[in-house]
């Protein structure tokens, strides 16, 4: 059998942060059909806001792959979550106009703007690659795992939620996180136990952030 990589073994260890980020009763409510609109709507904008600052930190760990990685398919990985990124901010202005959102009208609320200043903080030069990778594995993470729920079989995803949660919850992107996970199962390992510690504690503000933002869409 495969030996539990570090990830694994982290995310075993903080399974009710996990849990509570991924099953979500936001999430929970966009599964079982009775979502709120108006808050499906809320999230589209602050998630647009949020995508926007996402695309800097992408771009920083894609640096930080260049210039620290030795392994070459690294920057092929990063390079491909750029590319996703912008297919995903084409994306948020044809859905914001299919739910009449007004994307420039749109201001981060108190949480959203939390999240990217811990974005910024990720993305300084003092930031290791394996750290950065880390972080960059969990928000992605996140996404795939709460969204691939909304699509189970036995799910009541309304239809027109159903192109939001394939963008996450498609095979394709788990595909790309299982990249992001063993990039940084590689790392760790080899990484110092400074640098371990600073990855996992950026894997639980990962979490937390990230149950904010539902709270907030949810709210
Ligand atoms: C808040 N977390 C948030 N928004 C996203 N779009 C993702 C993660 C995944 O890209």
């Amino acid at each position: 059998a495969e030996e539990e990589g570090t990830t694994a073994m982290w995310l075993r260890k903080h399974r009710l942060m996990y849990t509570a980020a991924t099953r979500h009763p936001f999430i929970l409510s966009i599964r079982d059909g009775s979502v709120d609109l108006n808050s499906f709507k809320r999230w589209l904008g602050q998630d647009y806001l949020f995508v926007r600052a996402f695309v800097p930190f992408v771009s920083s760990v894609l640096l930080k792959a260049c210039w620290e990685s030795d392994d070459n398919s690294d920057m092929e990985v990063l390079l491909s979550s750029l590319a996703a990124l912008n297919d995903e901010i084409a994306w948020f202005k044809k859905e914001a106009s299919k739910w009449g959102v007004v994307l420039a009208s749109i201001a981060p609320q108190r949480v959203n703007k939390d999240y990217c200043r811990f974005l910024k903080s990720s993305m300084e030069p003092g930031i290791e690659y394996t750290v950065a990778i880390a972080a960059l594995w969990a928000i992605e993470l996140v996404y795939q795992q709460s969204f691939a729920y909304c699509l189970e079989e036995g799910s009541r995803t309304p239809p027109e939620l159903a192109e939001t949660c394939q963008r996450w919850g498609n095979e394709g992107f788990g595909q790309y996180c299982q990249s992001l996970q063993k990039i940084a199962d590689r790392q760790l390992p080899r990484a110092t136990n400074e640098e371990r510690k600073k990855a996992e504690a950026v894997l639980l503000r990962v979490l937390e952030h990230e149950v904010e933002f539902w709270n907030m869409s949810h709210g």
